[in-house]
């Protein structure tokens, strides 16, 4: 891919200076660091800058990551895209001199017993760092290579914020800092079993979540639609099922796999679970069981409760030795010291099933791979028995299920999910039960004392429901972004898309909390620095940004004379205008050839439908243009939507999915596709276009 770097547009460039003006007393970025004495004088990023790994740790390995050497490289690739300096110096292994003649980002291990980089709760963590600025000489020292990581992220959001602010090169003021996060636990979690995803962008994504030092990426890899009128009749086989991981194929538990072009093998998974580890983000997998299983008696009926397919029947004699016979097939792929078992939503009556089900699984996953085992909270009332502490809970409901205050008094660690707080649900909330984005001003302001959300709040408005920051067993948080309507509901962009600032938000709330530090962001801080940090965040380009500025043109041509066309963008996010005056052939022969095809979209004359190479779904517009005149069409598209102009019309057509809401209703939403950008008319067109062109912005 050729990506340009980043793009800082005047208008955001001029609001930062002002703002950079004011509060020039400590270094804003997301998230918040901790502490920053500033002096006087500045350290200076131009290209003959060096990046230096002490020899005395830089092979080093801890917690599955990367050594030091490792996550200097990833760092230098990200200081190339960030400053545009192609010609950096390779990463060198050594030692430095306070005297430095050309600047120098130090990377070693071992801050001073002075600092005080542990969470919250007094525990200690490898994720903290100190830093050190001086003039040449910018020194991070992590507790673990992880907290040299983030110091790295520290000082790339301060080389951006830097140029923004019309700084060339960019400078650091120098001074010295410490920084750690207050929570164990900073991850985010995709339903990936509703919707199917590629690894590349699920890459993309961990990079992207990693720039604000978020650390675990929790995917969930096996579920179903669920539409009762089908999973209570005849038709139960027919809903759409996950199960995202591919055994060999000669592999017990291989016929599990609905599609074979829906699941990840083992190589291609290793890669996205690699990418996110070079990046400081564990990967954290679940197979969601008892319930959520109508993938598992898709393939063995007999496993069901009879009359409901989508529960496992605990006591059958070959269920549980089913479930350890598929984890059994996969637990060597993970390098996390822990994954999902899912288990929510299970019957309540089957309470000692159910526990007897999590602790024997908990035995048998940490008797075979060390691995320890988290399950969601869920209402499981039992008189005799009980959950191993030896379980992590992850809360996402009140009231019905299991109470957080309540599970750490007895003993449990906790990760709140809370759904009032961290869940968005993909194009559409039910009910607008969820926001497309989370909440800010539920975050900065919705505890039950005004206060900001973090982690140890669970409730919005039951204080007695939410925990001390010092809570021991509070391990952090996940938000979730959830798929309940499936593959046609969103483009893997579209997901993106709700993602993007919430994972930003997150990541400052489970930093830095709220109202603990003195330097934790405020929300206006917040908005006036996200906007920077999101185009210029370093190793994916999620927003198909072409480094061109609003207003631009992409490419232009007043008349194509041989197709295929290749132009030099791949695909391009919106805000766009695609416009072009098109002459189908007579013969309207047309229907599978992509008039323009891009890395995200297809766009084919054939009812004017866009498909979505990555699911392979089809959205047409119901529009066949007439063969042999000419038709114009302007296509716009944002973030929310994609809309067709024909012949000059002003009344708008836009690209829909009707999306089936828990069997009650069906609901119309837009879909935003990134310009099919790349081939203009592919397997050789043989009608007319002219005045094609692309503009950004819409
Ligand atoms: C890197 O390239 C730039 C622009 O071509 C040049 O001005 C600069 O001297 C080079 N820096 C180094 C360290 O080679
Ligand atoms: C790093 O590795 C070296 C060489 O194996 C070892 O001597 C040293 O104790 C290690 N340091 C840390 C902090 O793990
Ligand atoms: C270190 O930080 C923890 C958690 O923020 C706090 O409880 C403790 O008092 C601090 N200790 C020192 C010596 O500052
Ligand atoms: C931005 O510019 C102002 C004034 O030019 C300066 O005081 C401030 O330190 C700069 N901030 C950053 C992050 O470079
Ligand atoms: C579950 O399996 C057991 C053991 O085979 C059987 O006795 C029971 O009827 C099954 N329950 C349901 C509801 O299918
Ligand atoms: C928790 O795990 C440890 C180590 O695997 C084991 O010794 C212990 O019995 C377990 N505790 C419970 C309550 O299951
Ligand atoms: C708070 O916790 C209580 C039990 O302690 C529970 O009954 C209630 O539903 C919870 N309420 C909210 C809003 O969190
Ligand atoms: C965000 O939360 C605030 C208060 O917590 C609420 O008033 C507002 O309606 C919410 N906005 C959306 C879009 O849900
Ligand atoms: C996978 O194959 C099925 C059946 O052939 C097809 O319906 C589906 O669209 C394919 N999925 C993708 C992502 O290509
Ligand atoms: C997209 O829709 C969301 C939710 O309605 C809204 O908050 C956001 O501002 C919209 N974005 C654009 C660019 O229109
Ligand atoms: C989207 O998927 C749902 C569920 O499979 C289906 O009912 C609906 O018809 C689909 N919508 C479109 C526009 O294909
Ligand atoms: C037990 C406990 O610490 N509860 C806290 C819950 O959160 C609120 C903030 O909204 C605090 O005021 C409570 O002390």
């Amino acid at each position: 891919m050729h990506w340009l770097n980043i793009f800082y547009s005047t208008t955001l460039l001029l609001s930062i200076a002002q703002y950079m003006q004011q509060s020039s007393a400590q270094l804003v970025q997301i998230p918040s660091i901790k502490s920053f004495s500033r002096s006087v004088l500045n350290f200076v990023v131009d290209s003959s800058i060096q990046i230096v790994v002490d020899v005395d740790f830089a092979h080093n390995l801890t917690g599955g990551f990367p050594t030091l050497v490792g996550f200097a490289q990833t760092f230098r690739e990200d200081l190339i895209s960030v400053t545009g300096f192609s010609n950096i110096s390779e990463v060198q292994t050594g030692k430095v001199s306070a005297d430095a003649t050309t600047s120098t980002v130090f990377l070693t291990l071992g801050p001073s017993s002075s600092s005080n980089l542990t969470l919250f709760n007094g525990k200690s963590t490898g994720e903290g760092y100190e830093f050190e600025v001086a003039q040449k000489l910018y020194t991070i020292r992590g507790v673990e290579a992880i907290g040299a990581w983030w110091g790295t992220r520290t000082f790339l959001q301060q080389v951006v914020l830097s140029i923004v602010n019309g700084s060339n090169p960019a400078m650091i003021p120098t001074g010295s800092g410490e920084d750690n996060p207050g929570w164990e636990i900073r991850g985010f979690m995709l339903d990936a079993g509703r919707h199917w995803f590629e690894i590349p962008f699920l890459a993309d994504l961990c990079v992207y979540a990693s720039f604000f030092k978020i650390n675990q990426f929790h995917i969930h890899a096996s579920d179903f639609f669920y539409d009762p009128s089908f999973l209570y009749g005849e038709d139960w086989r027919e809903l759409y099922t996950g199960f995202r991981f591919q055994p060999s194929s000669d592999s017990p538990i291989f016929n599990l796999v609905p599609e074979l072009n829906e699941s990840w093998t083992q190589n291609q998974f290793s890669t996205l679970q690699t990418t996110c580890s070079n990046h400081g983000v564990t990967l954290i997998p679940e197979i969601d069981t008892p319930a959520h299983s109508l993938v598992i008696t898709k393939w063995k009926p007999e496993l069901m409760i009879s009359g409901t397919p989508d529960l496992l029947n605990l006591s059958y004699p070959e269920t549980i030795p089913t479930l350890k016979s598929i984890w059994d097939e996969i637990l060597p792929w993970f390098t996390s010291s822990e994954i999902s078992i899912g288990a929510d939503e299970y019957s309540a009556s089957l309470a000692d099933d159910y526990i007897t089900f999590v602790n024997e699984m908990d035995e048998y996953i940490s008797g075979s791979s060390g691995k320890s085992i988290r399950v969601w909270g869920t209402n499981e009332p039992s008189t005799t028995e009980s959950i191993s502490t030896n379980v992590t809970i992850q809360h996402w409901w009140f009231p019905g299920g299991s109470i957080p205050v309540q599970l750490m008094d007895q003993g449990y660690s906790i990760i709140n999910s809370d759904q009032v707080f961290l869940y968005l649900d993909g194009k559409f909330s039910d009910g607008g039960q969820f926001p497309w984005t989370l909440n800010i001003t539920k975050m900065w302001s919705g505890a039950p004392d005004g206060q900001g959300w973090a982690p140890n709040i669970f409730s919005a408005d039951d204080p007695t429901n939410n925990t001390s920051i010092e809570n021991p067993l509070l391990r952090g948080s996940i938000m979730a972004l959830w798929n309940d309507w499936g593959n046609n509901a969103t483009t893997p962009l579209e997901v993106y898309y709700q993602l993007a600032q919430s994972l930003a938000v997150f990541a400052e709330k489970t930093w830095s909390g709220s109202g603990v530090r003195a330097s934790a962001l405020t929300q206006d801080e917040f908005q006036e620095v996200y906007p920077v940090l999101n185009a210029a965040a370093p190793g994916q380009n999620l927003n198909r940004d072409t480094g061109l500025e609003d207003g631009s043109v992409a490419f232009s041509y007043d008349r194509i004379s041989q197709f295929p066309l290749e132009t030099s963008f791949e695909s391009v996010g919106p805000p766009y205008t695609l416009s072009f005056s098109v002459k189908p052939p007579p013969t309207t022969n047309t229907s599978s050839t992509p008039l323009f095809l891009g890395l995200d979209s297809i766009l084919f004359l054939d009812s004017l439908s866009f498909k979505d190479p990555s699911t392979n779904l089809r959205y047409p517009l119901g529009v066949d243009l007439p063969p042999d005149v000419f038709t114009s069409l302007e296509i716009h598209a944002t973030v929310n939507y994609t809309y067709a102009l024909l012949n000059g019309s002003t009344s708008a057509l836009y690209w829909t999915s009707n999306l089936d809401i828990w069997g009650e209703y069906m609901q119309i939403v837009n879909m935003s596709f990134a310009a099919p950008s790349y081939i203009i008319g592919l397997d050789g067109f043989e009608g007319e276009l002219v005045n094609v062109s692309l503009r950004l912005g819409d």
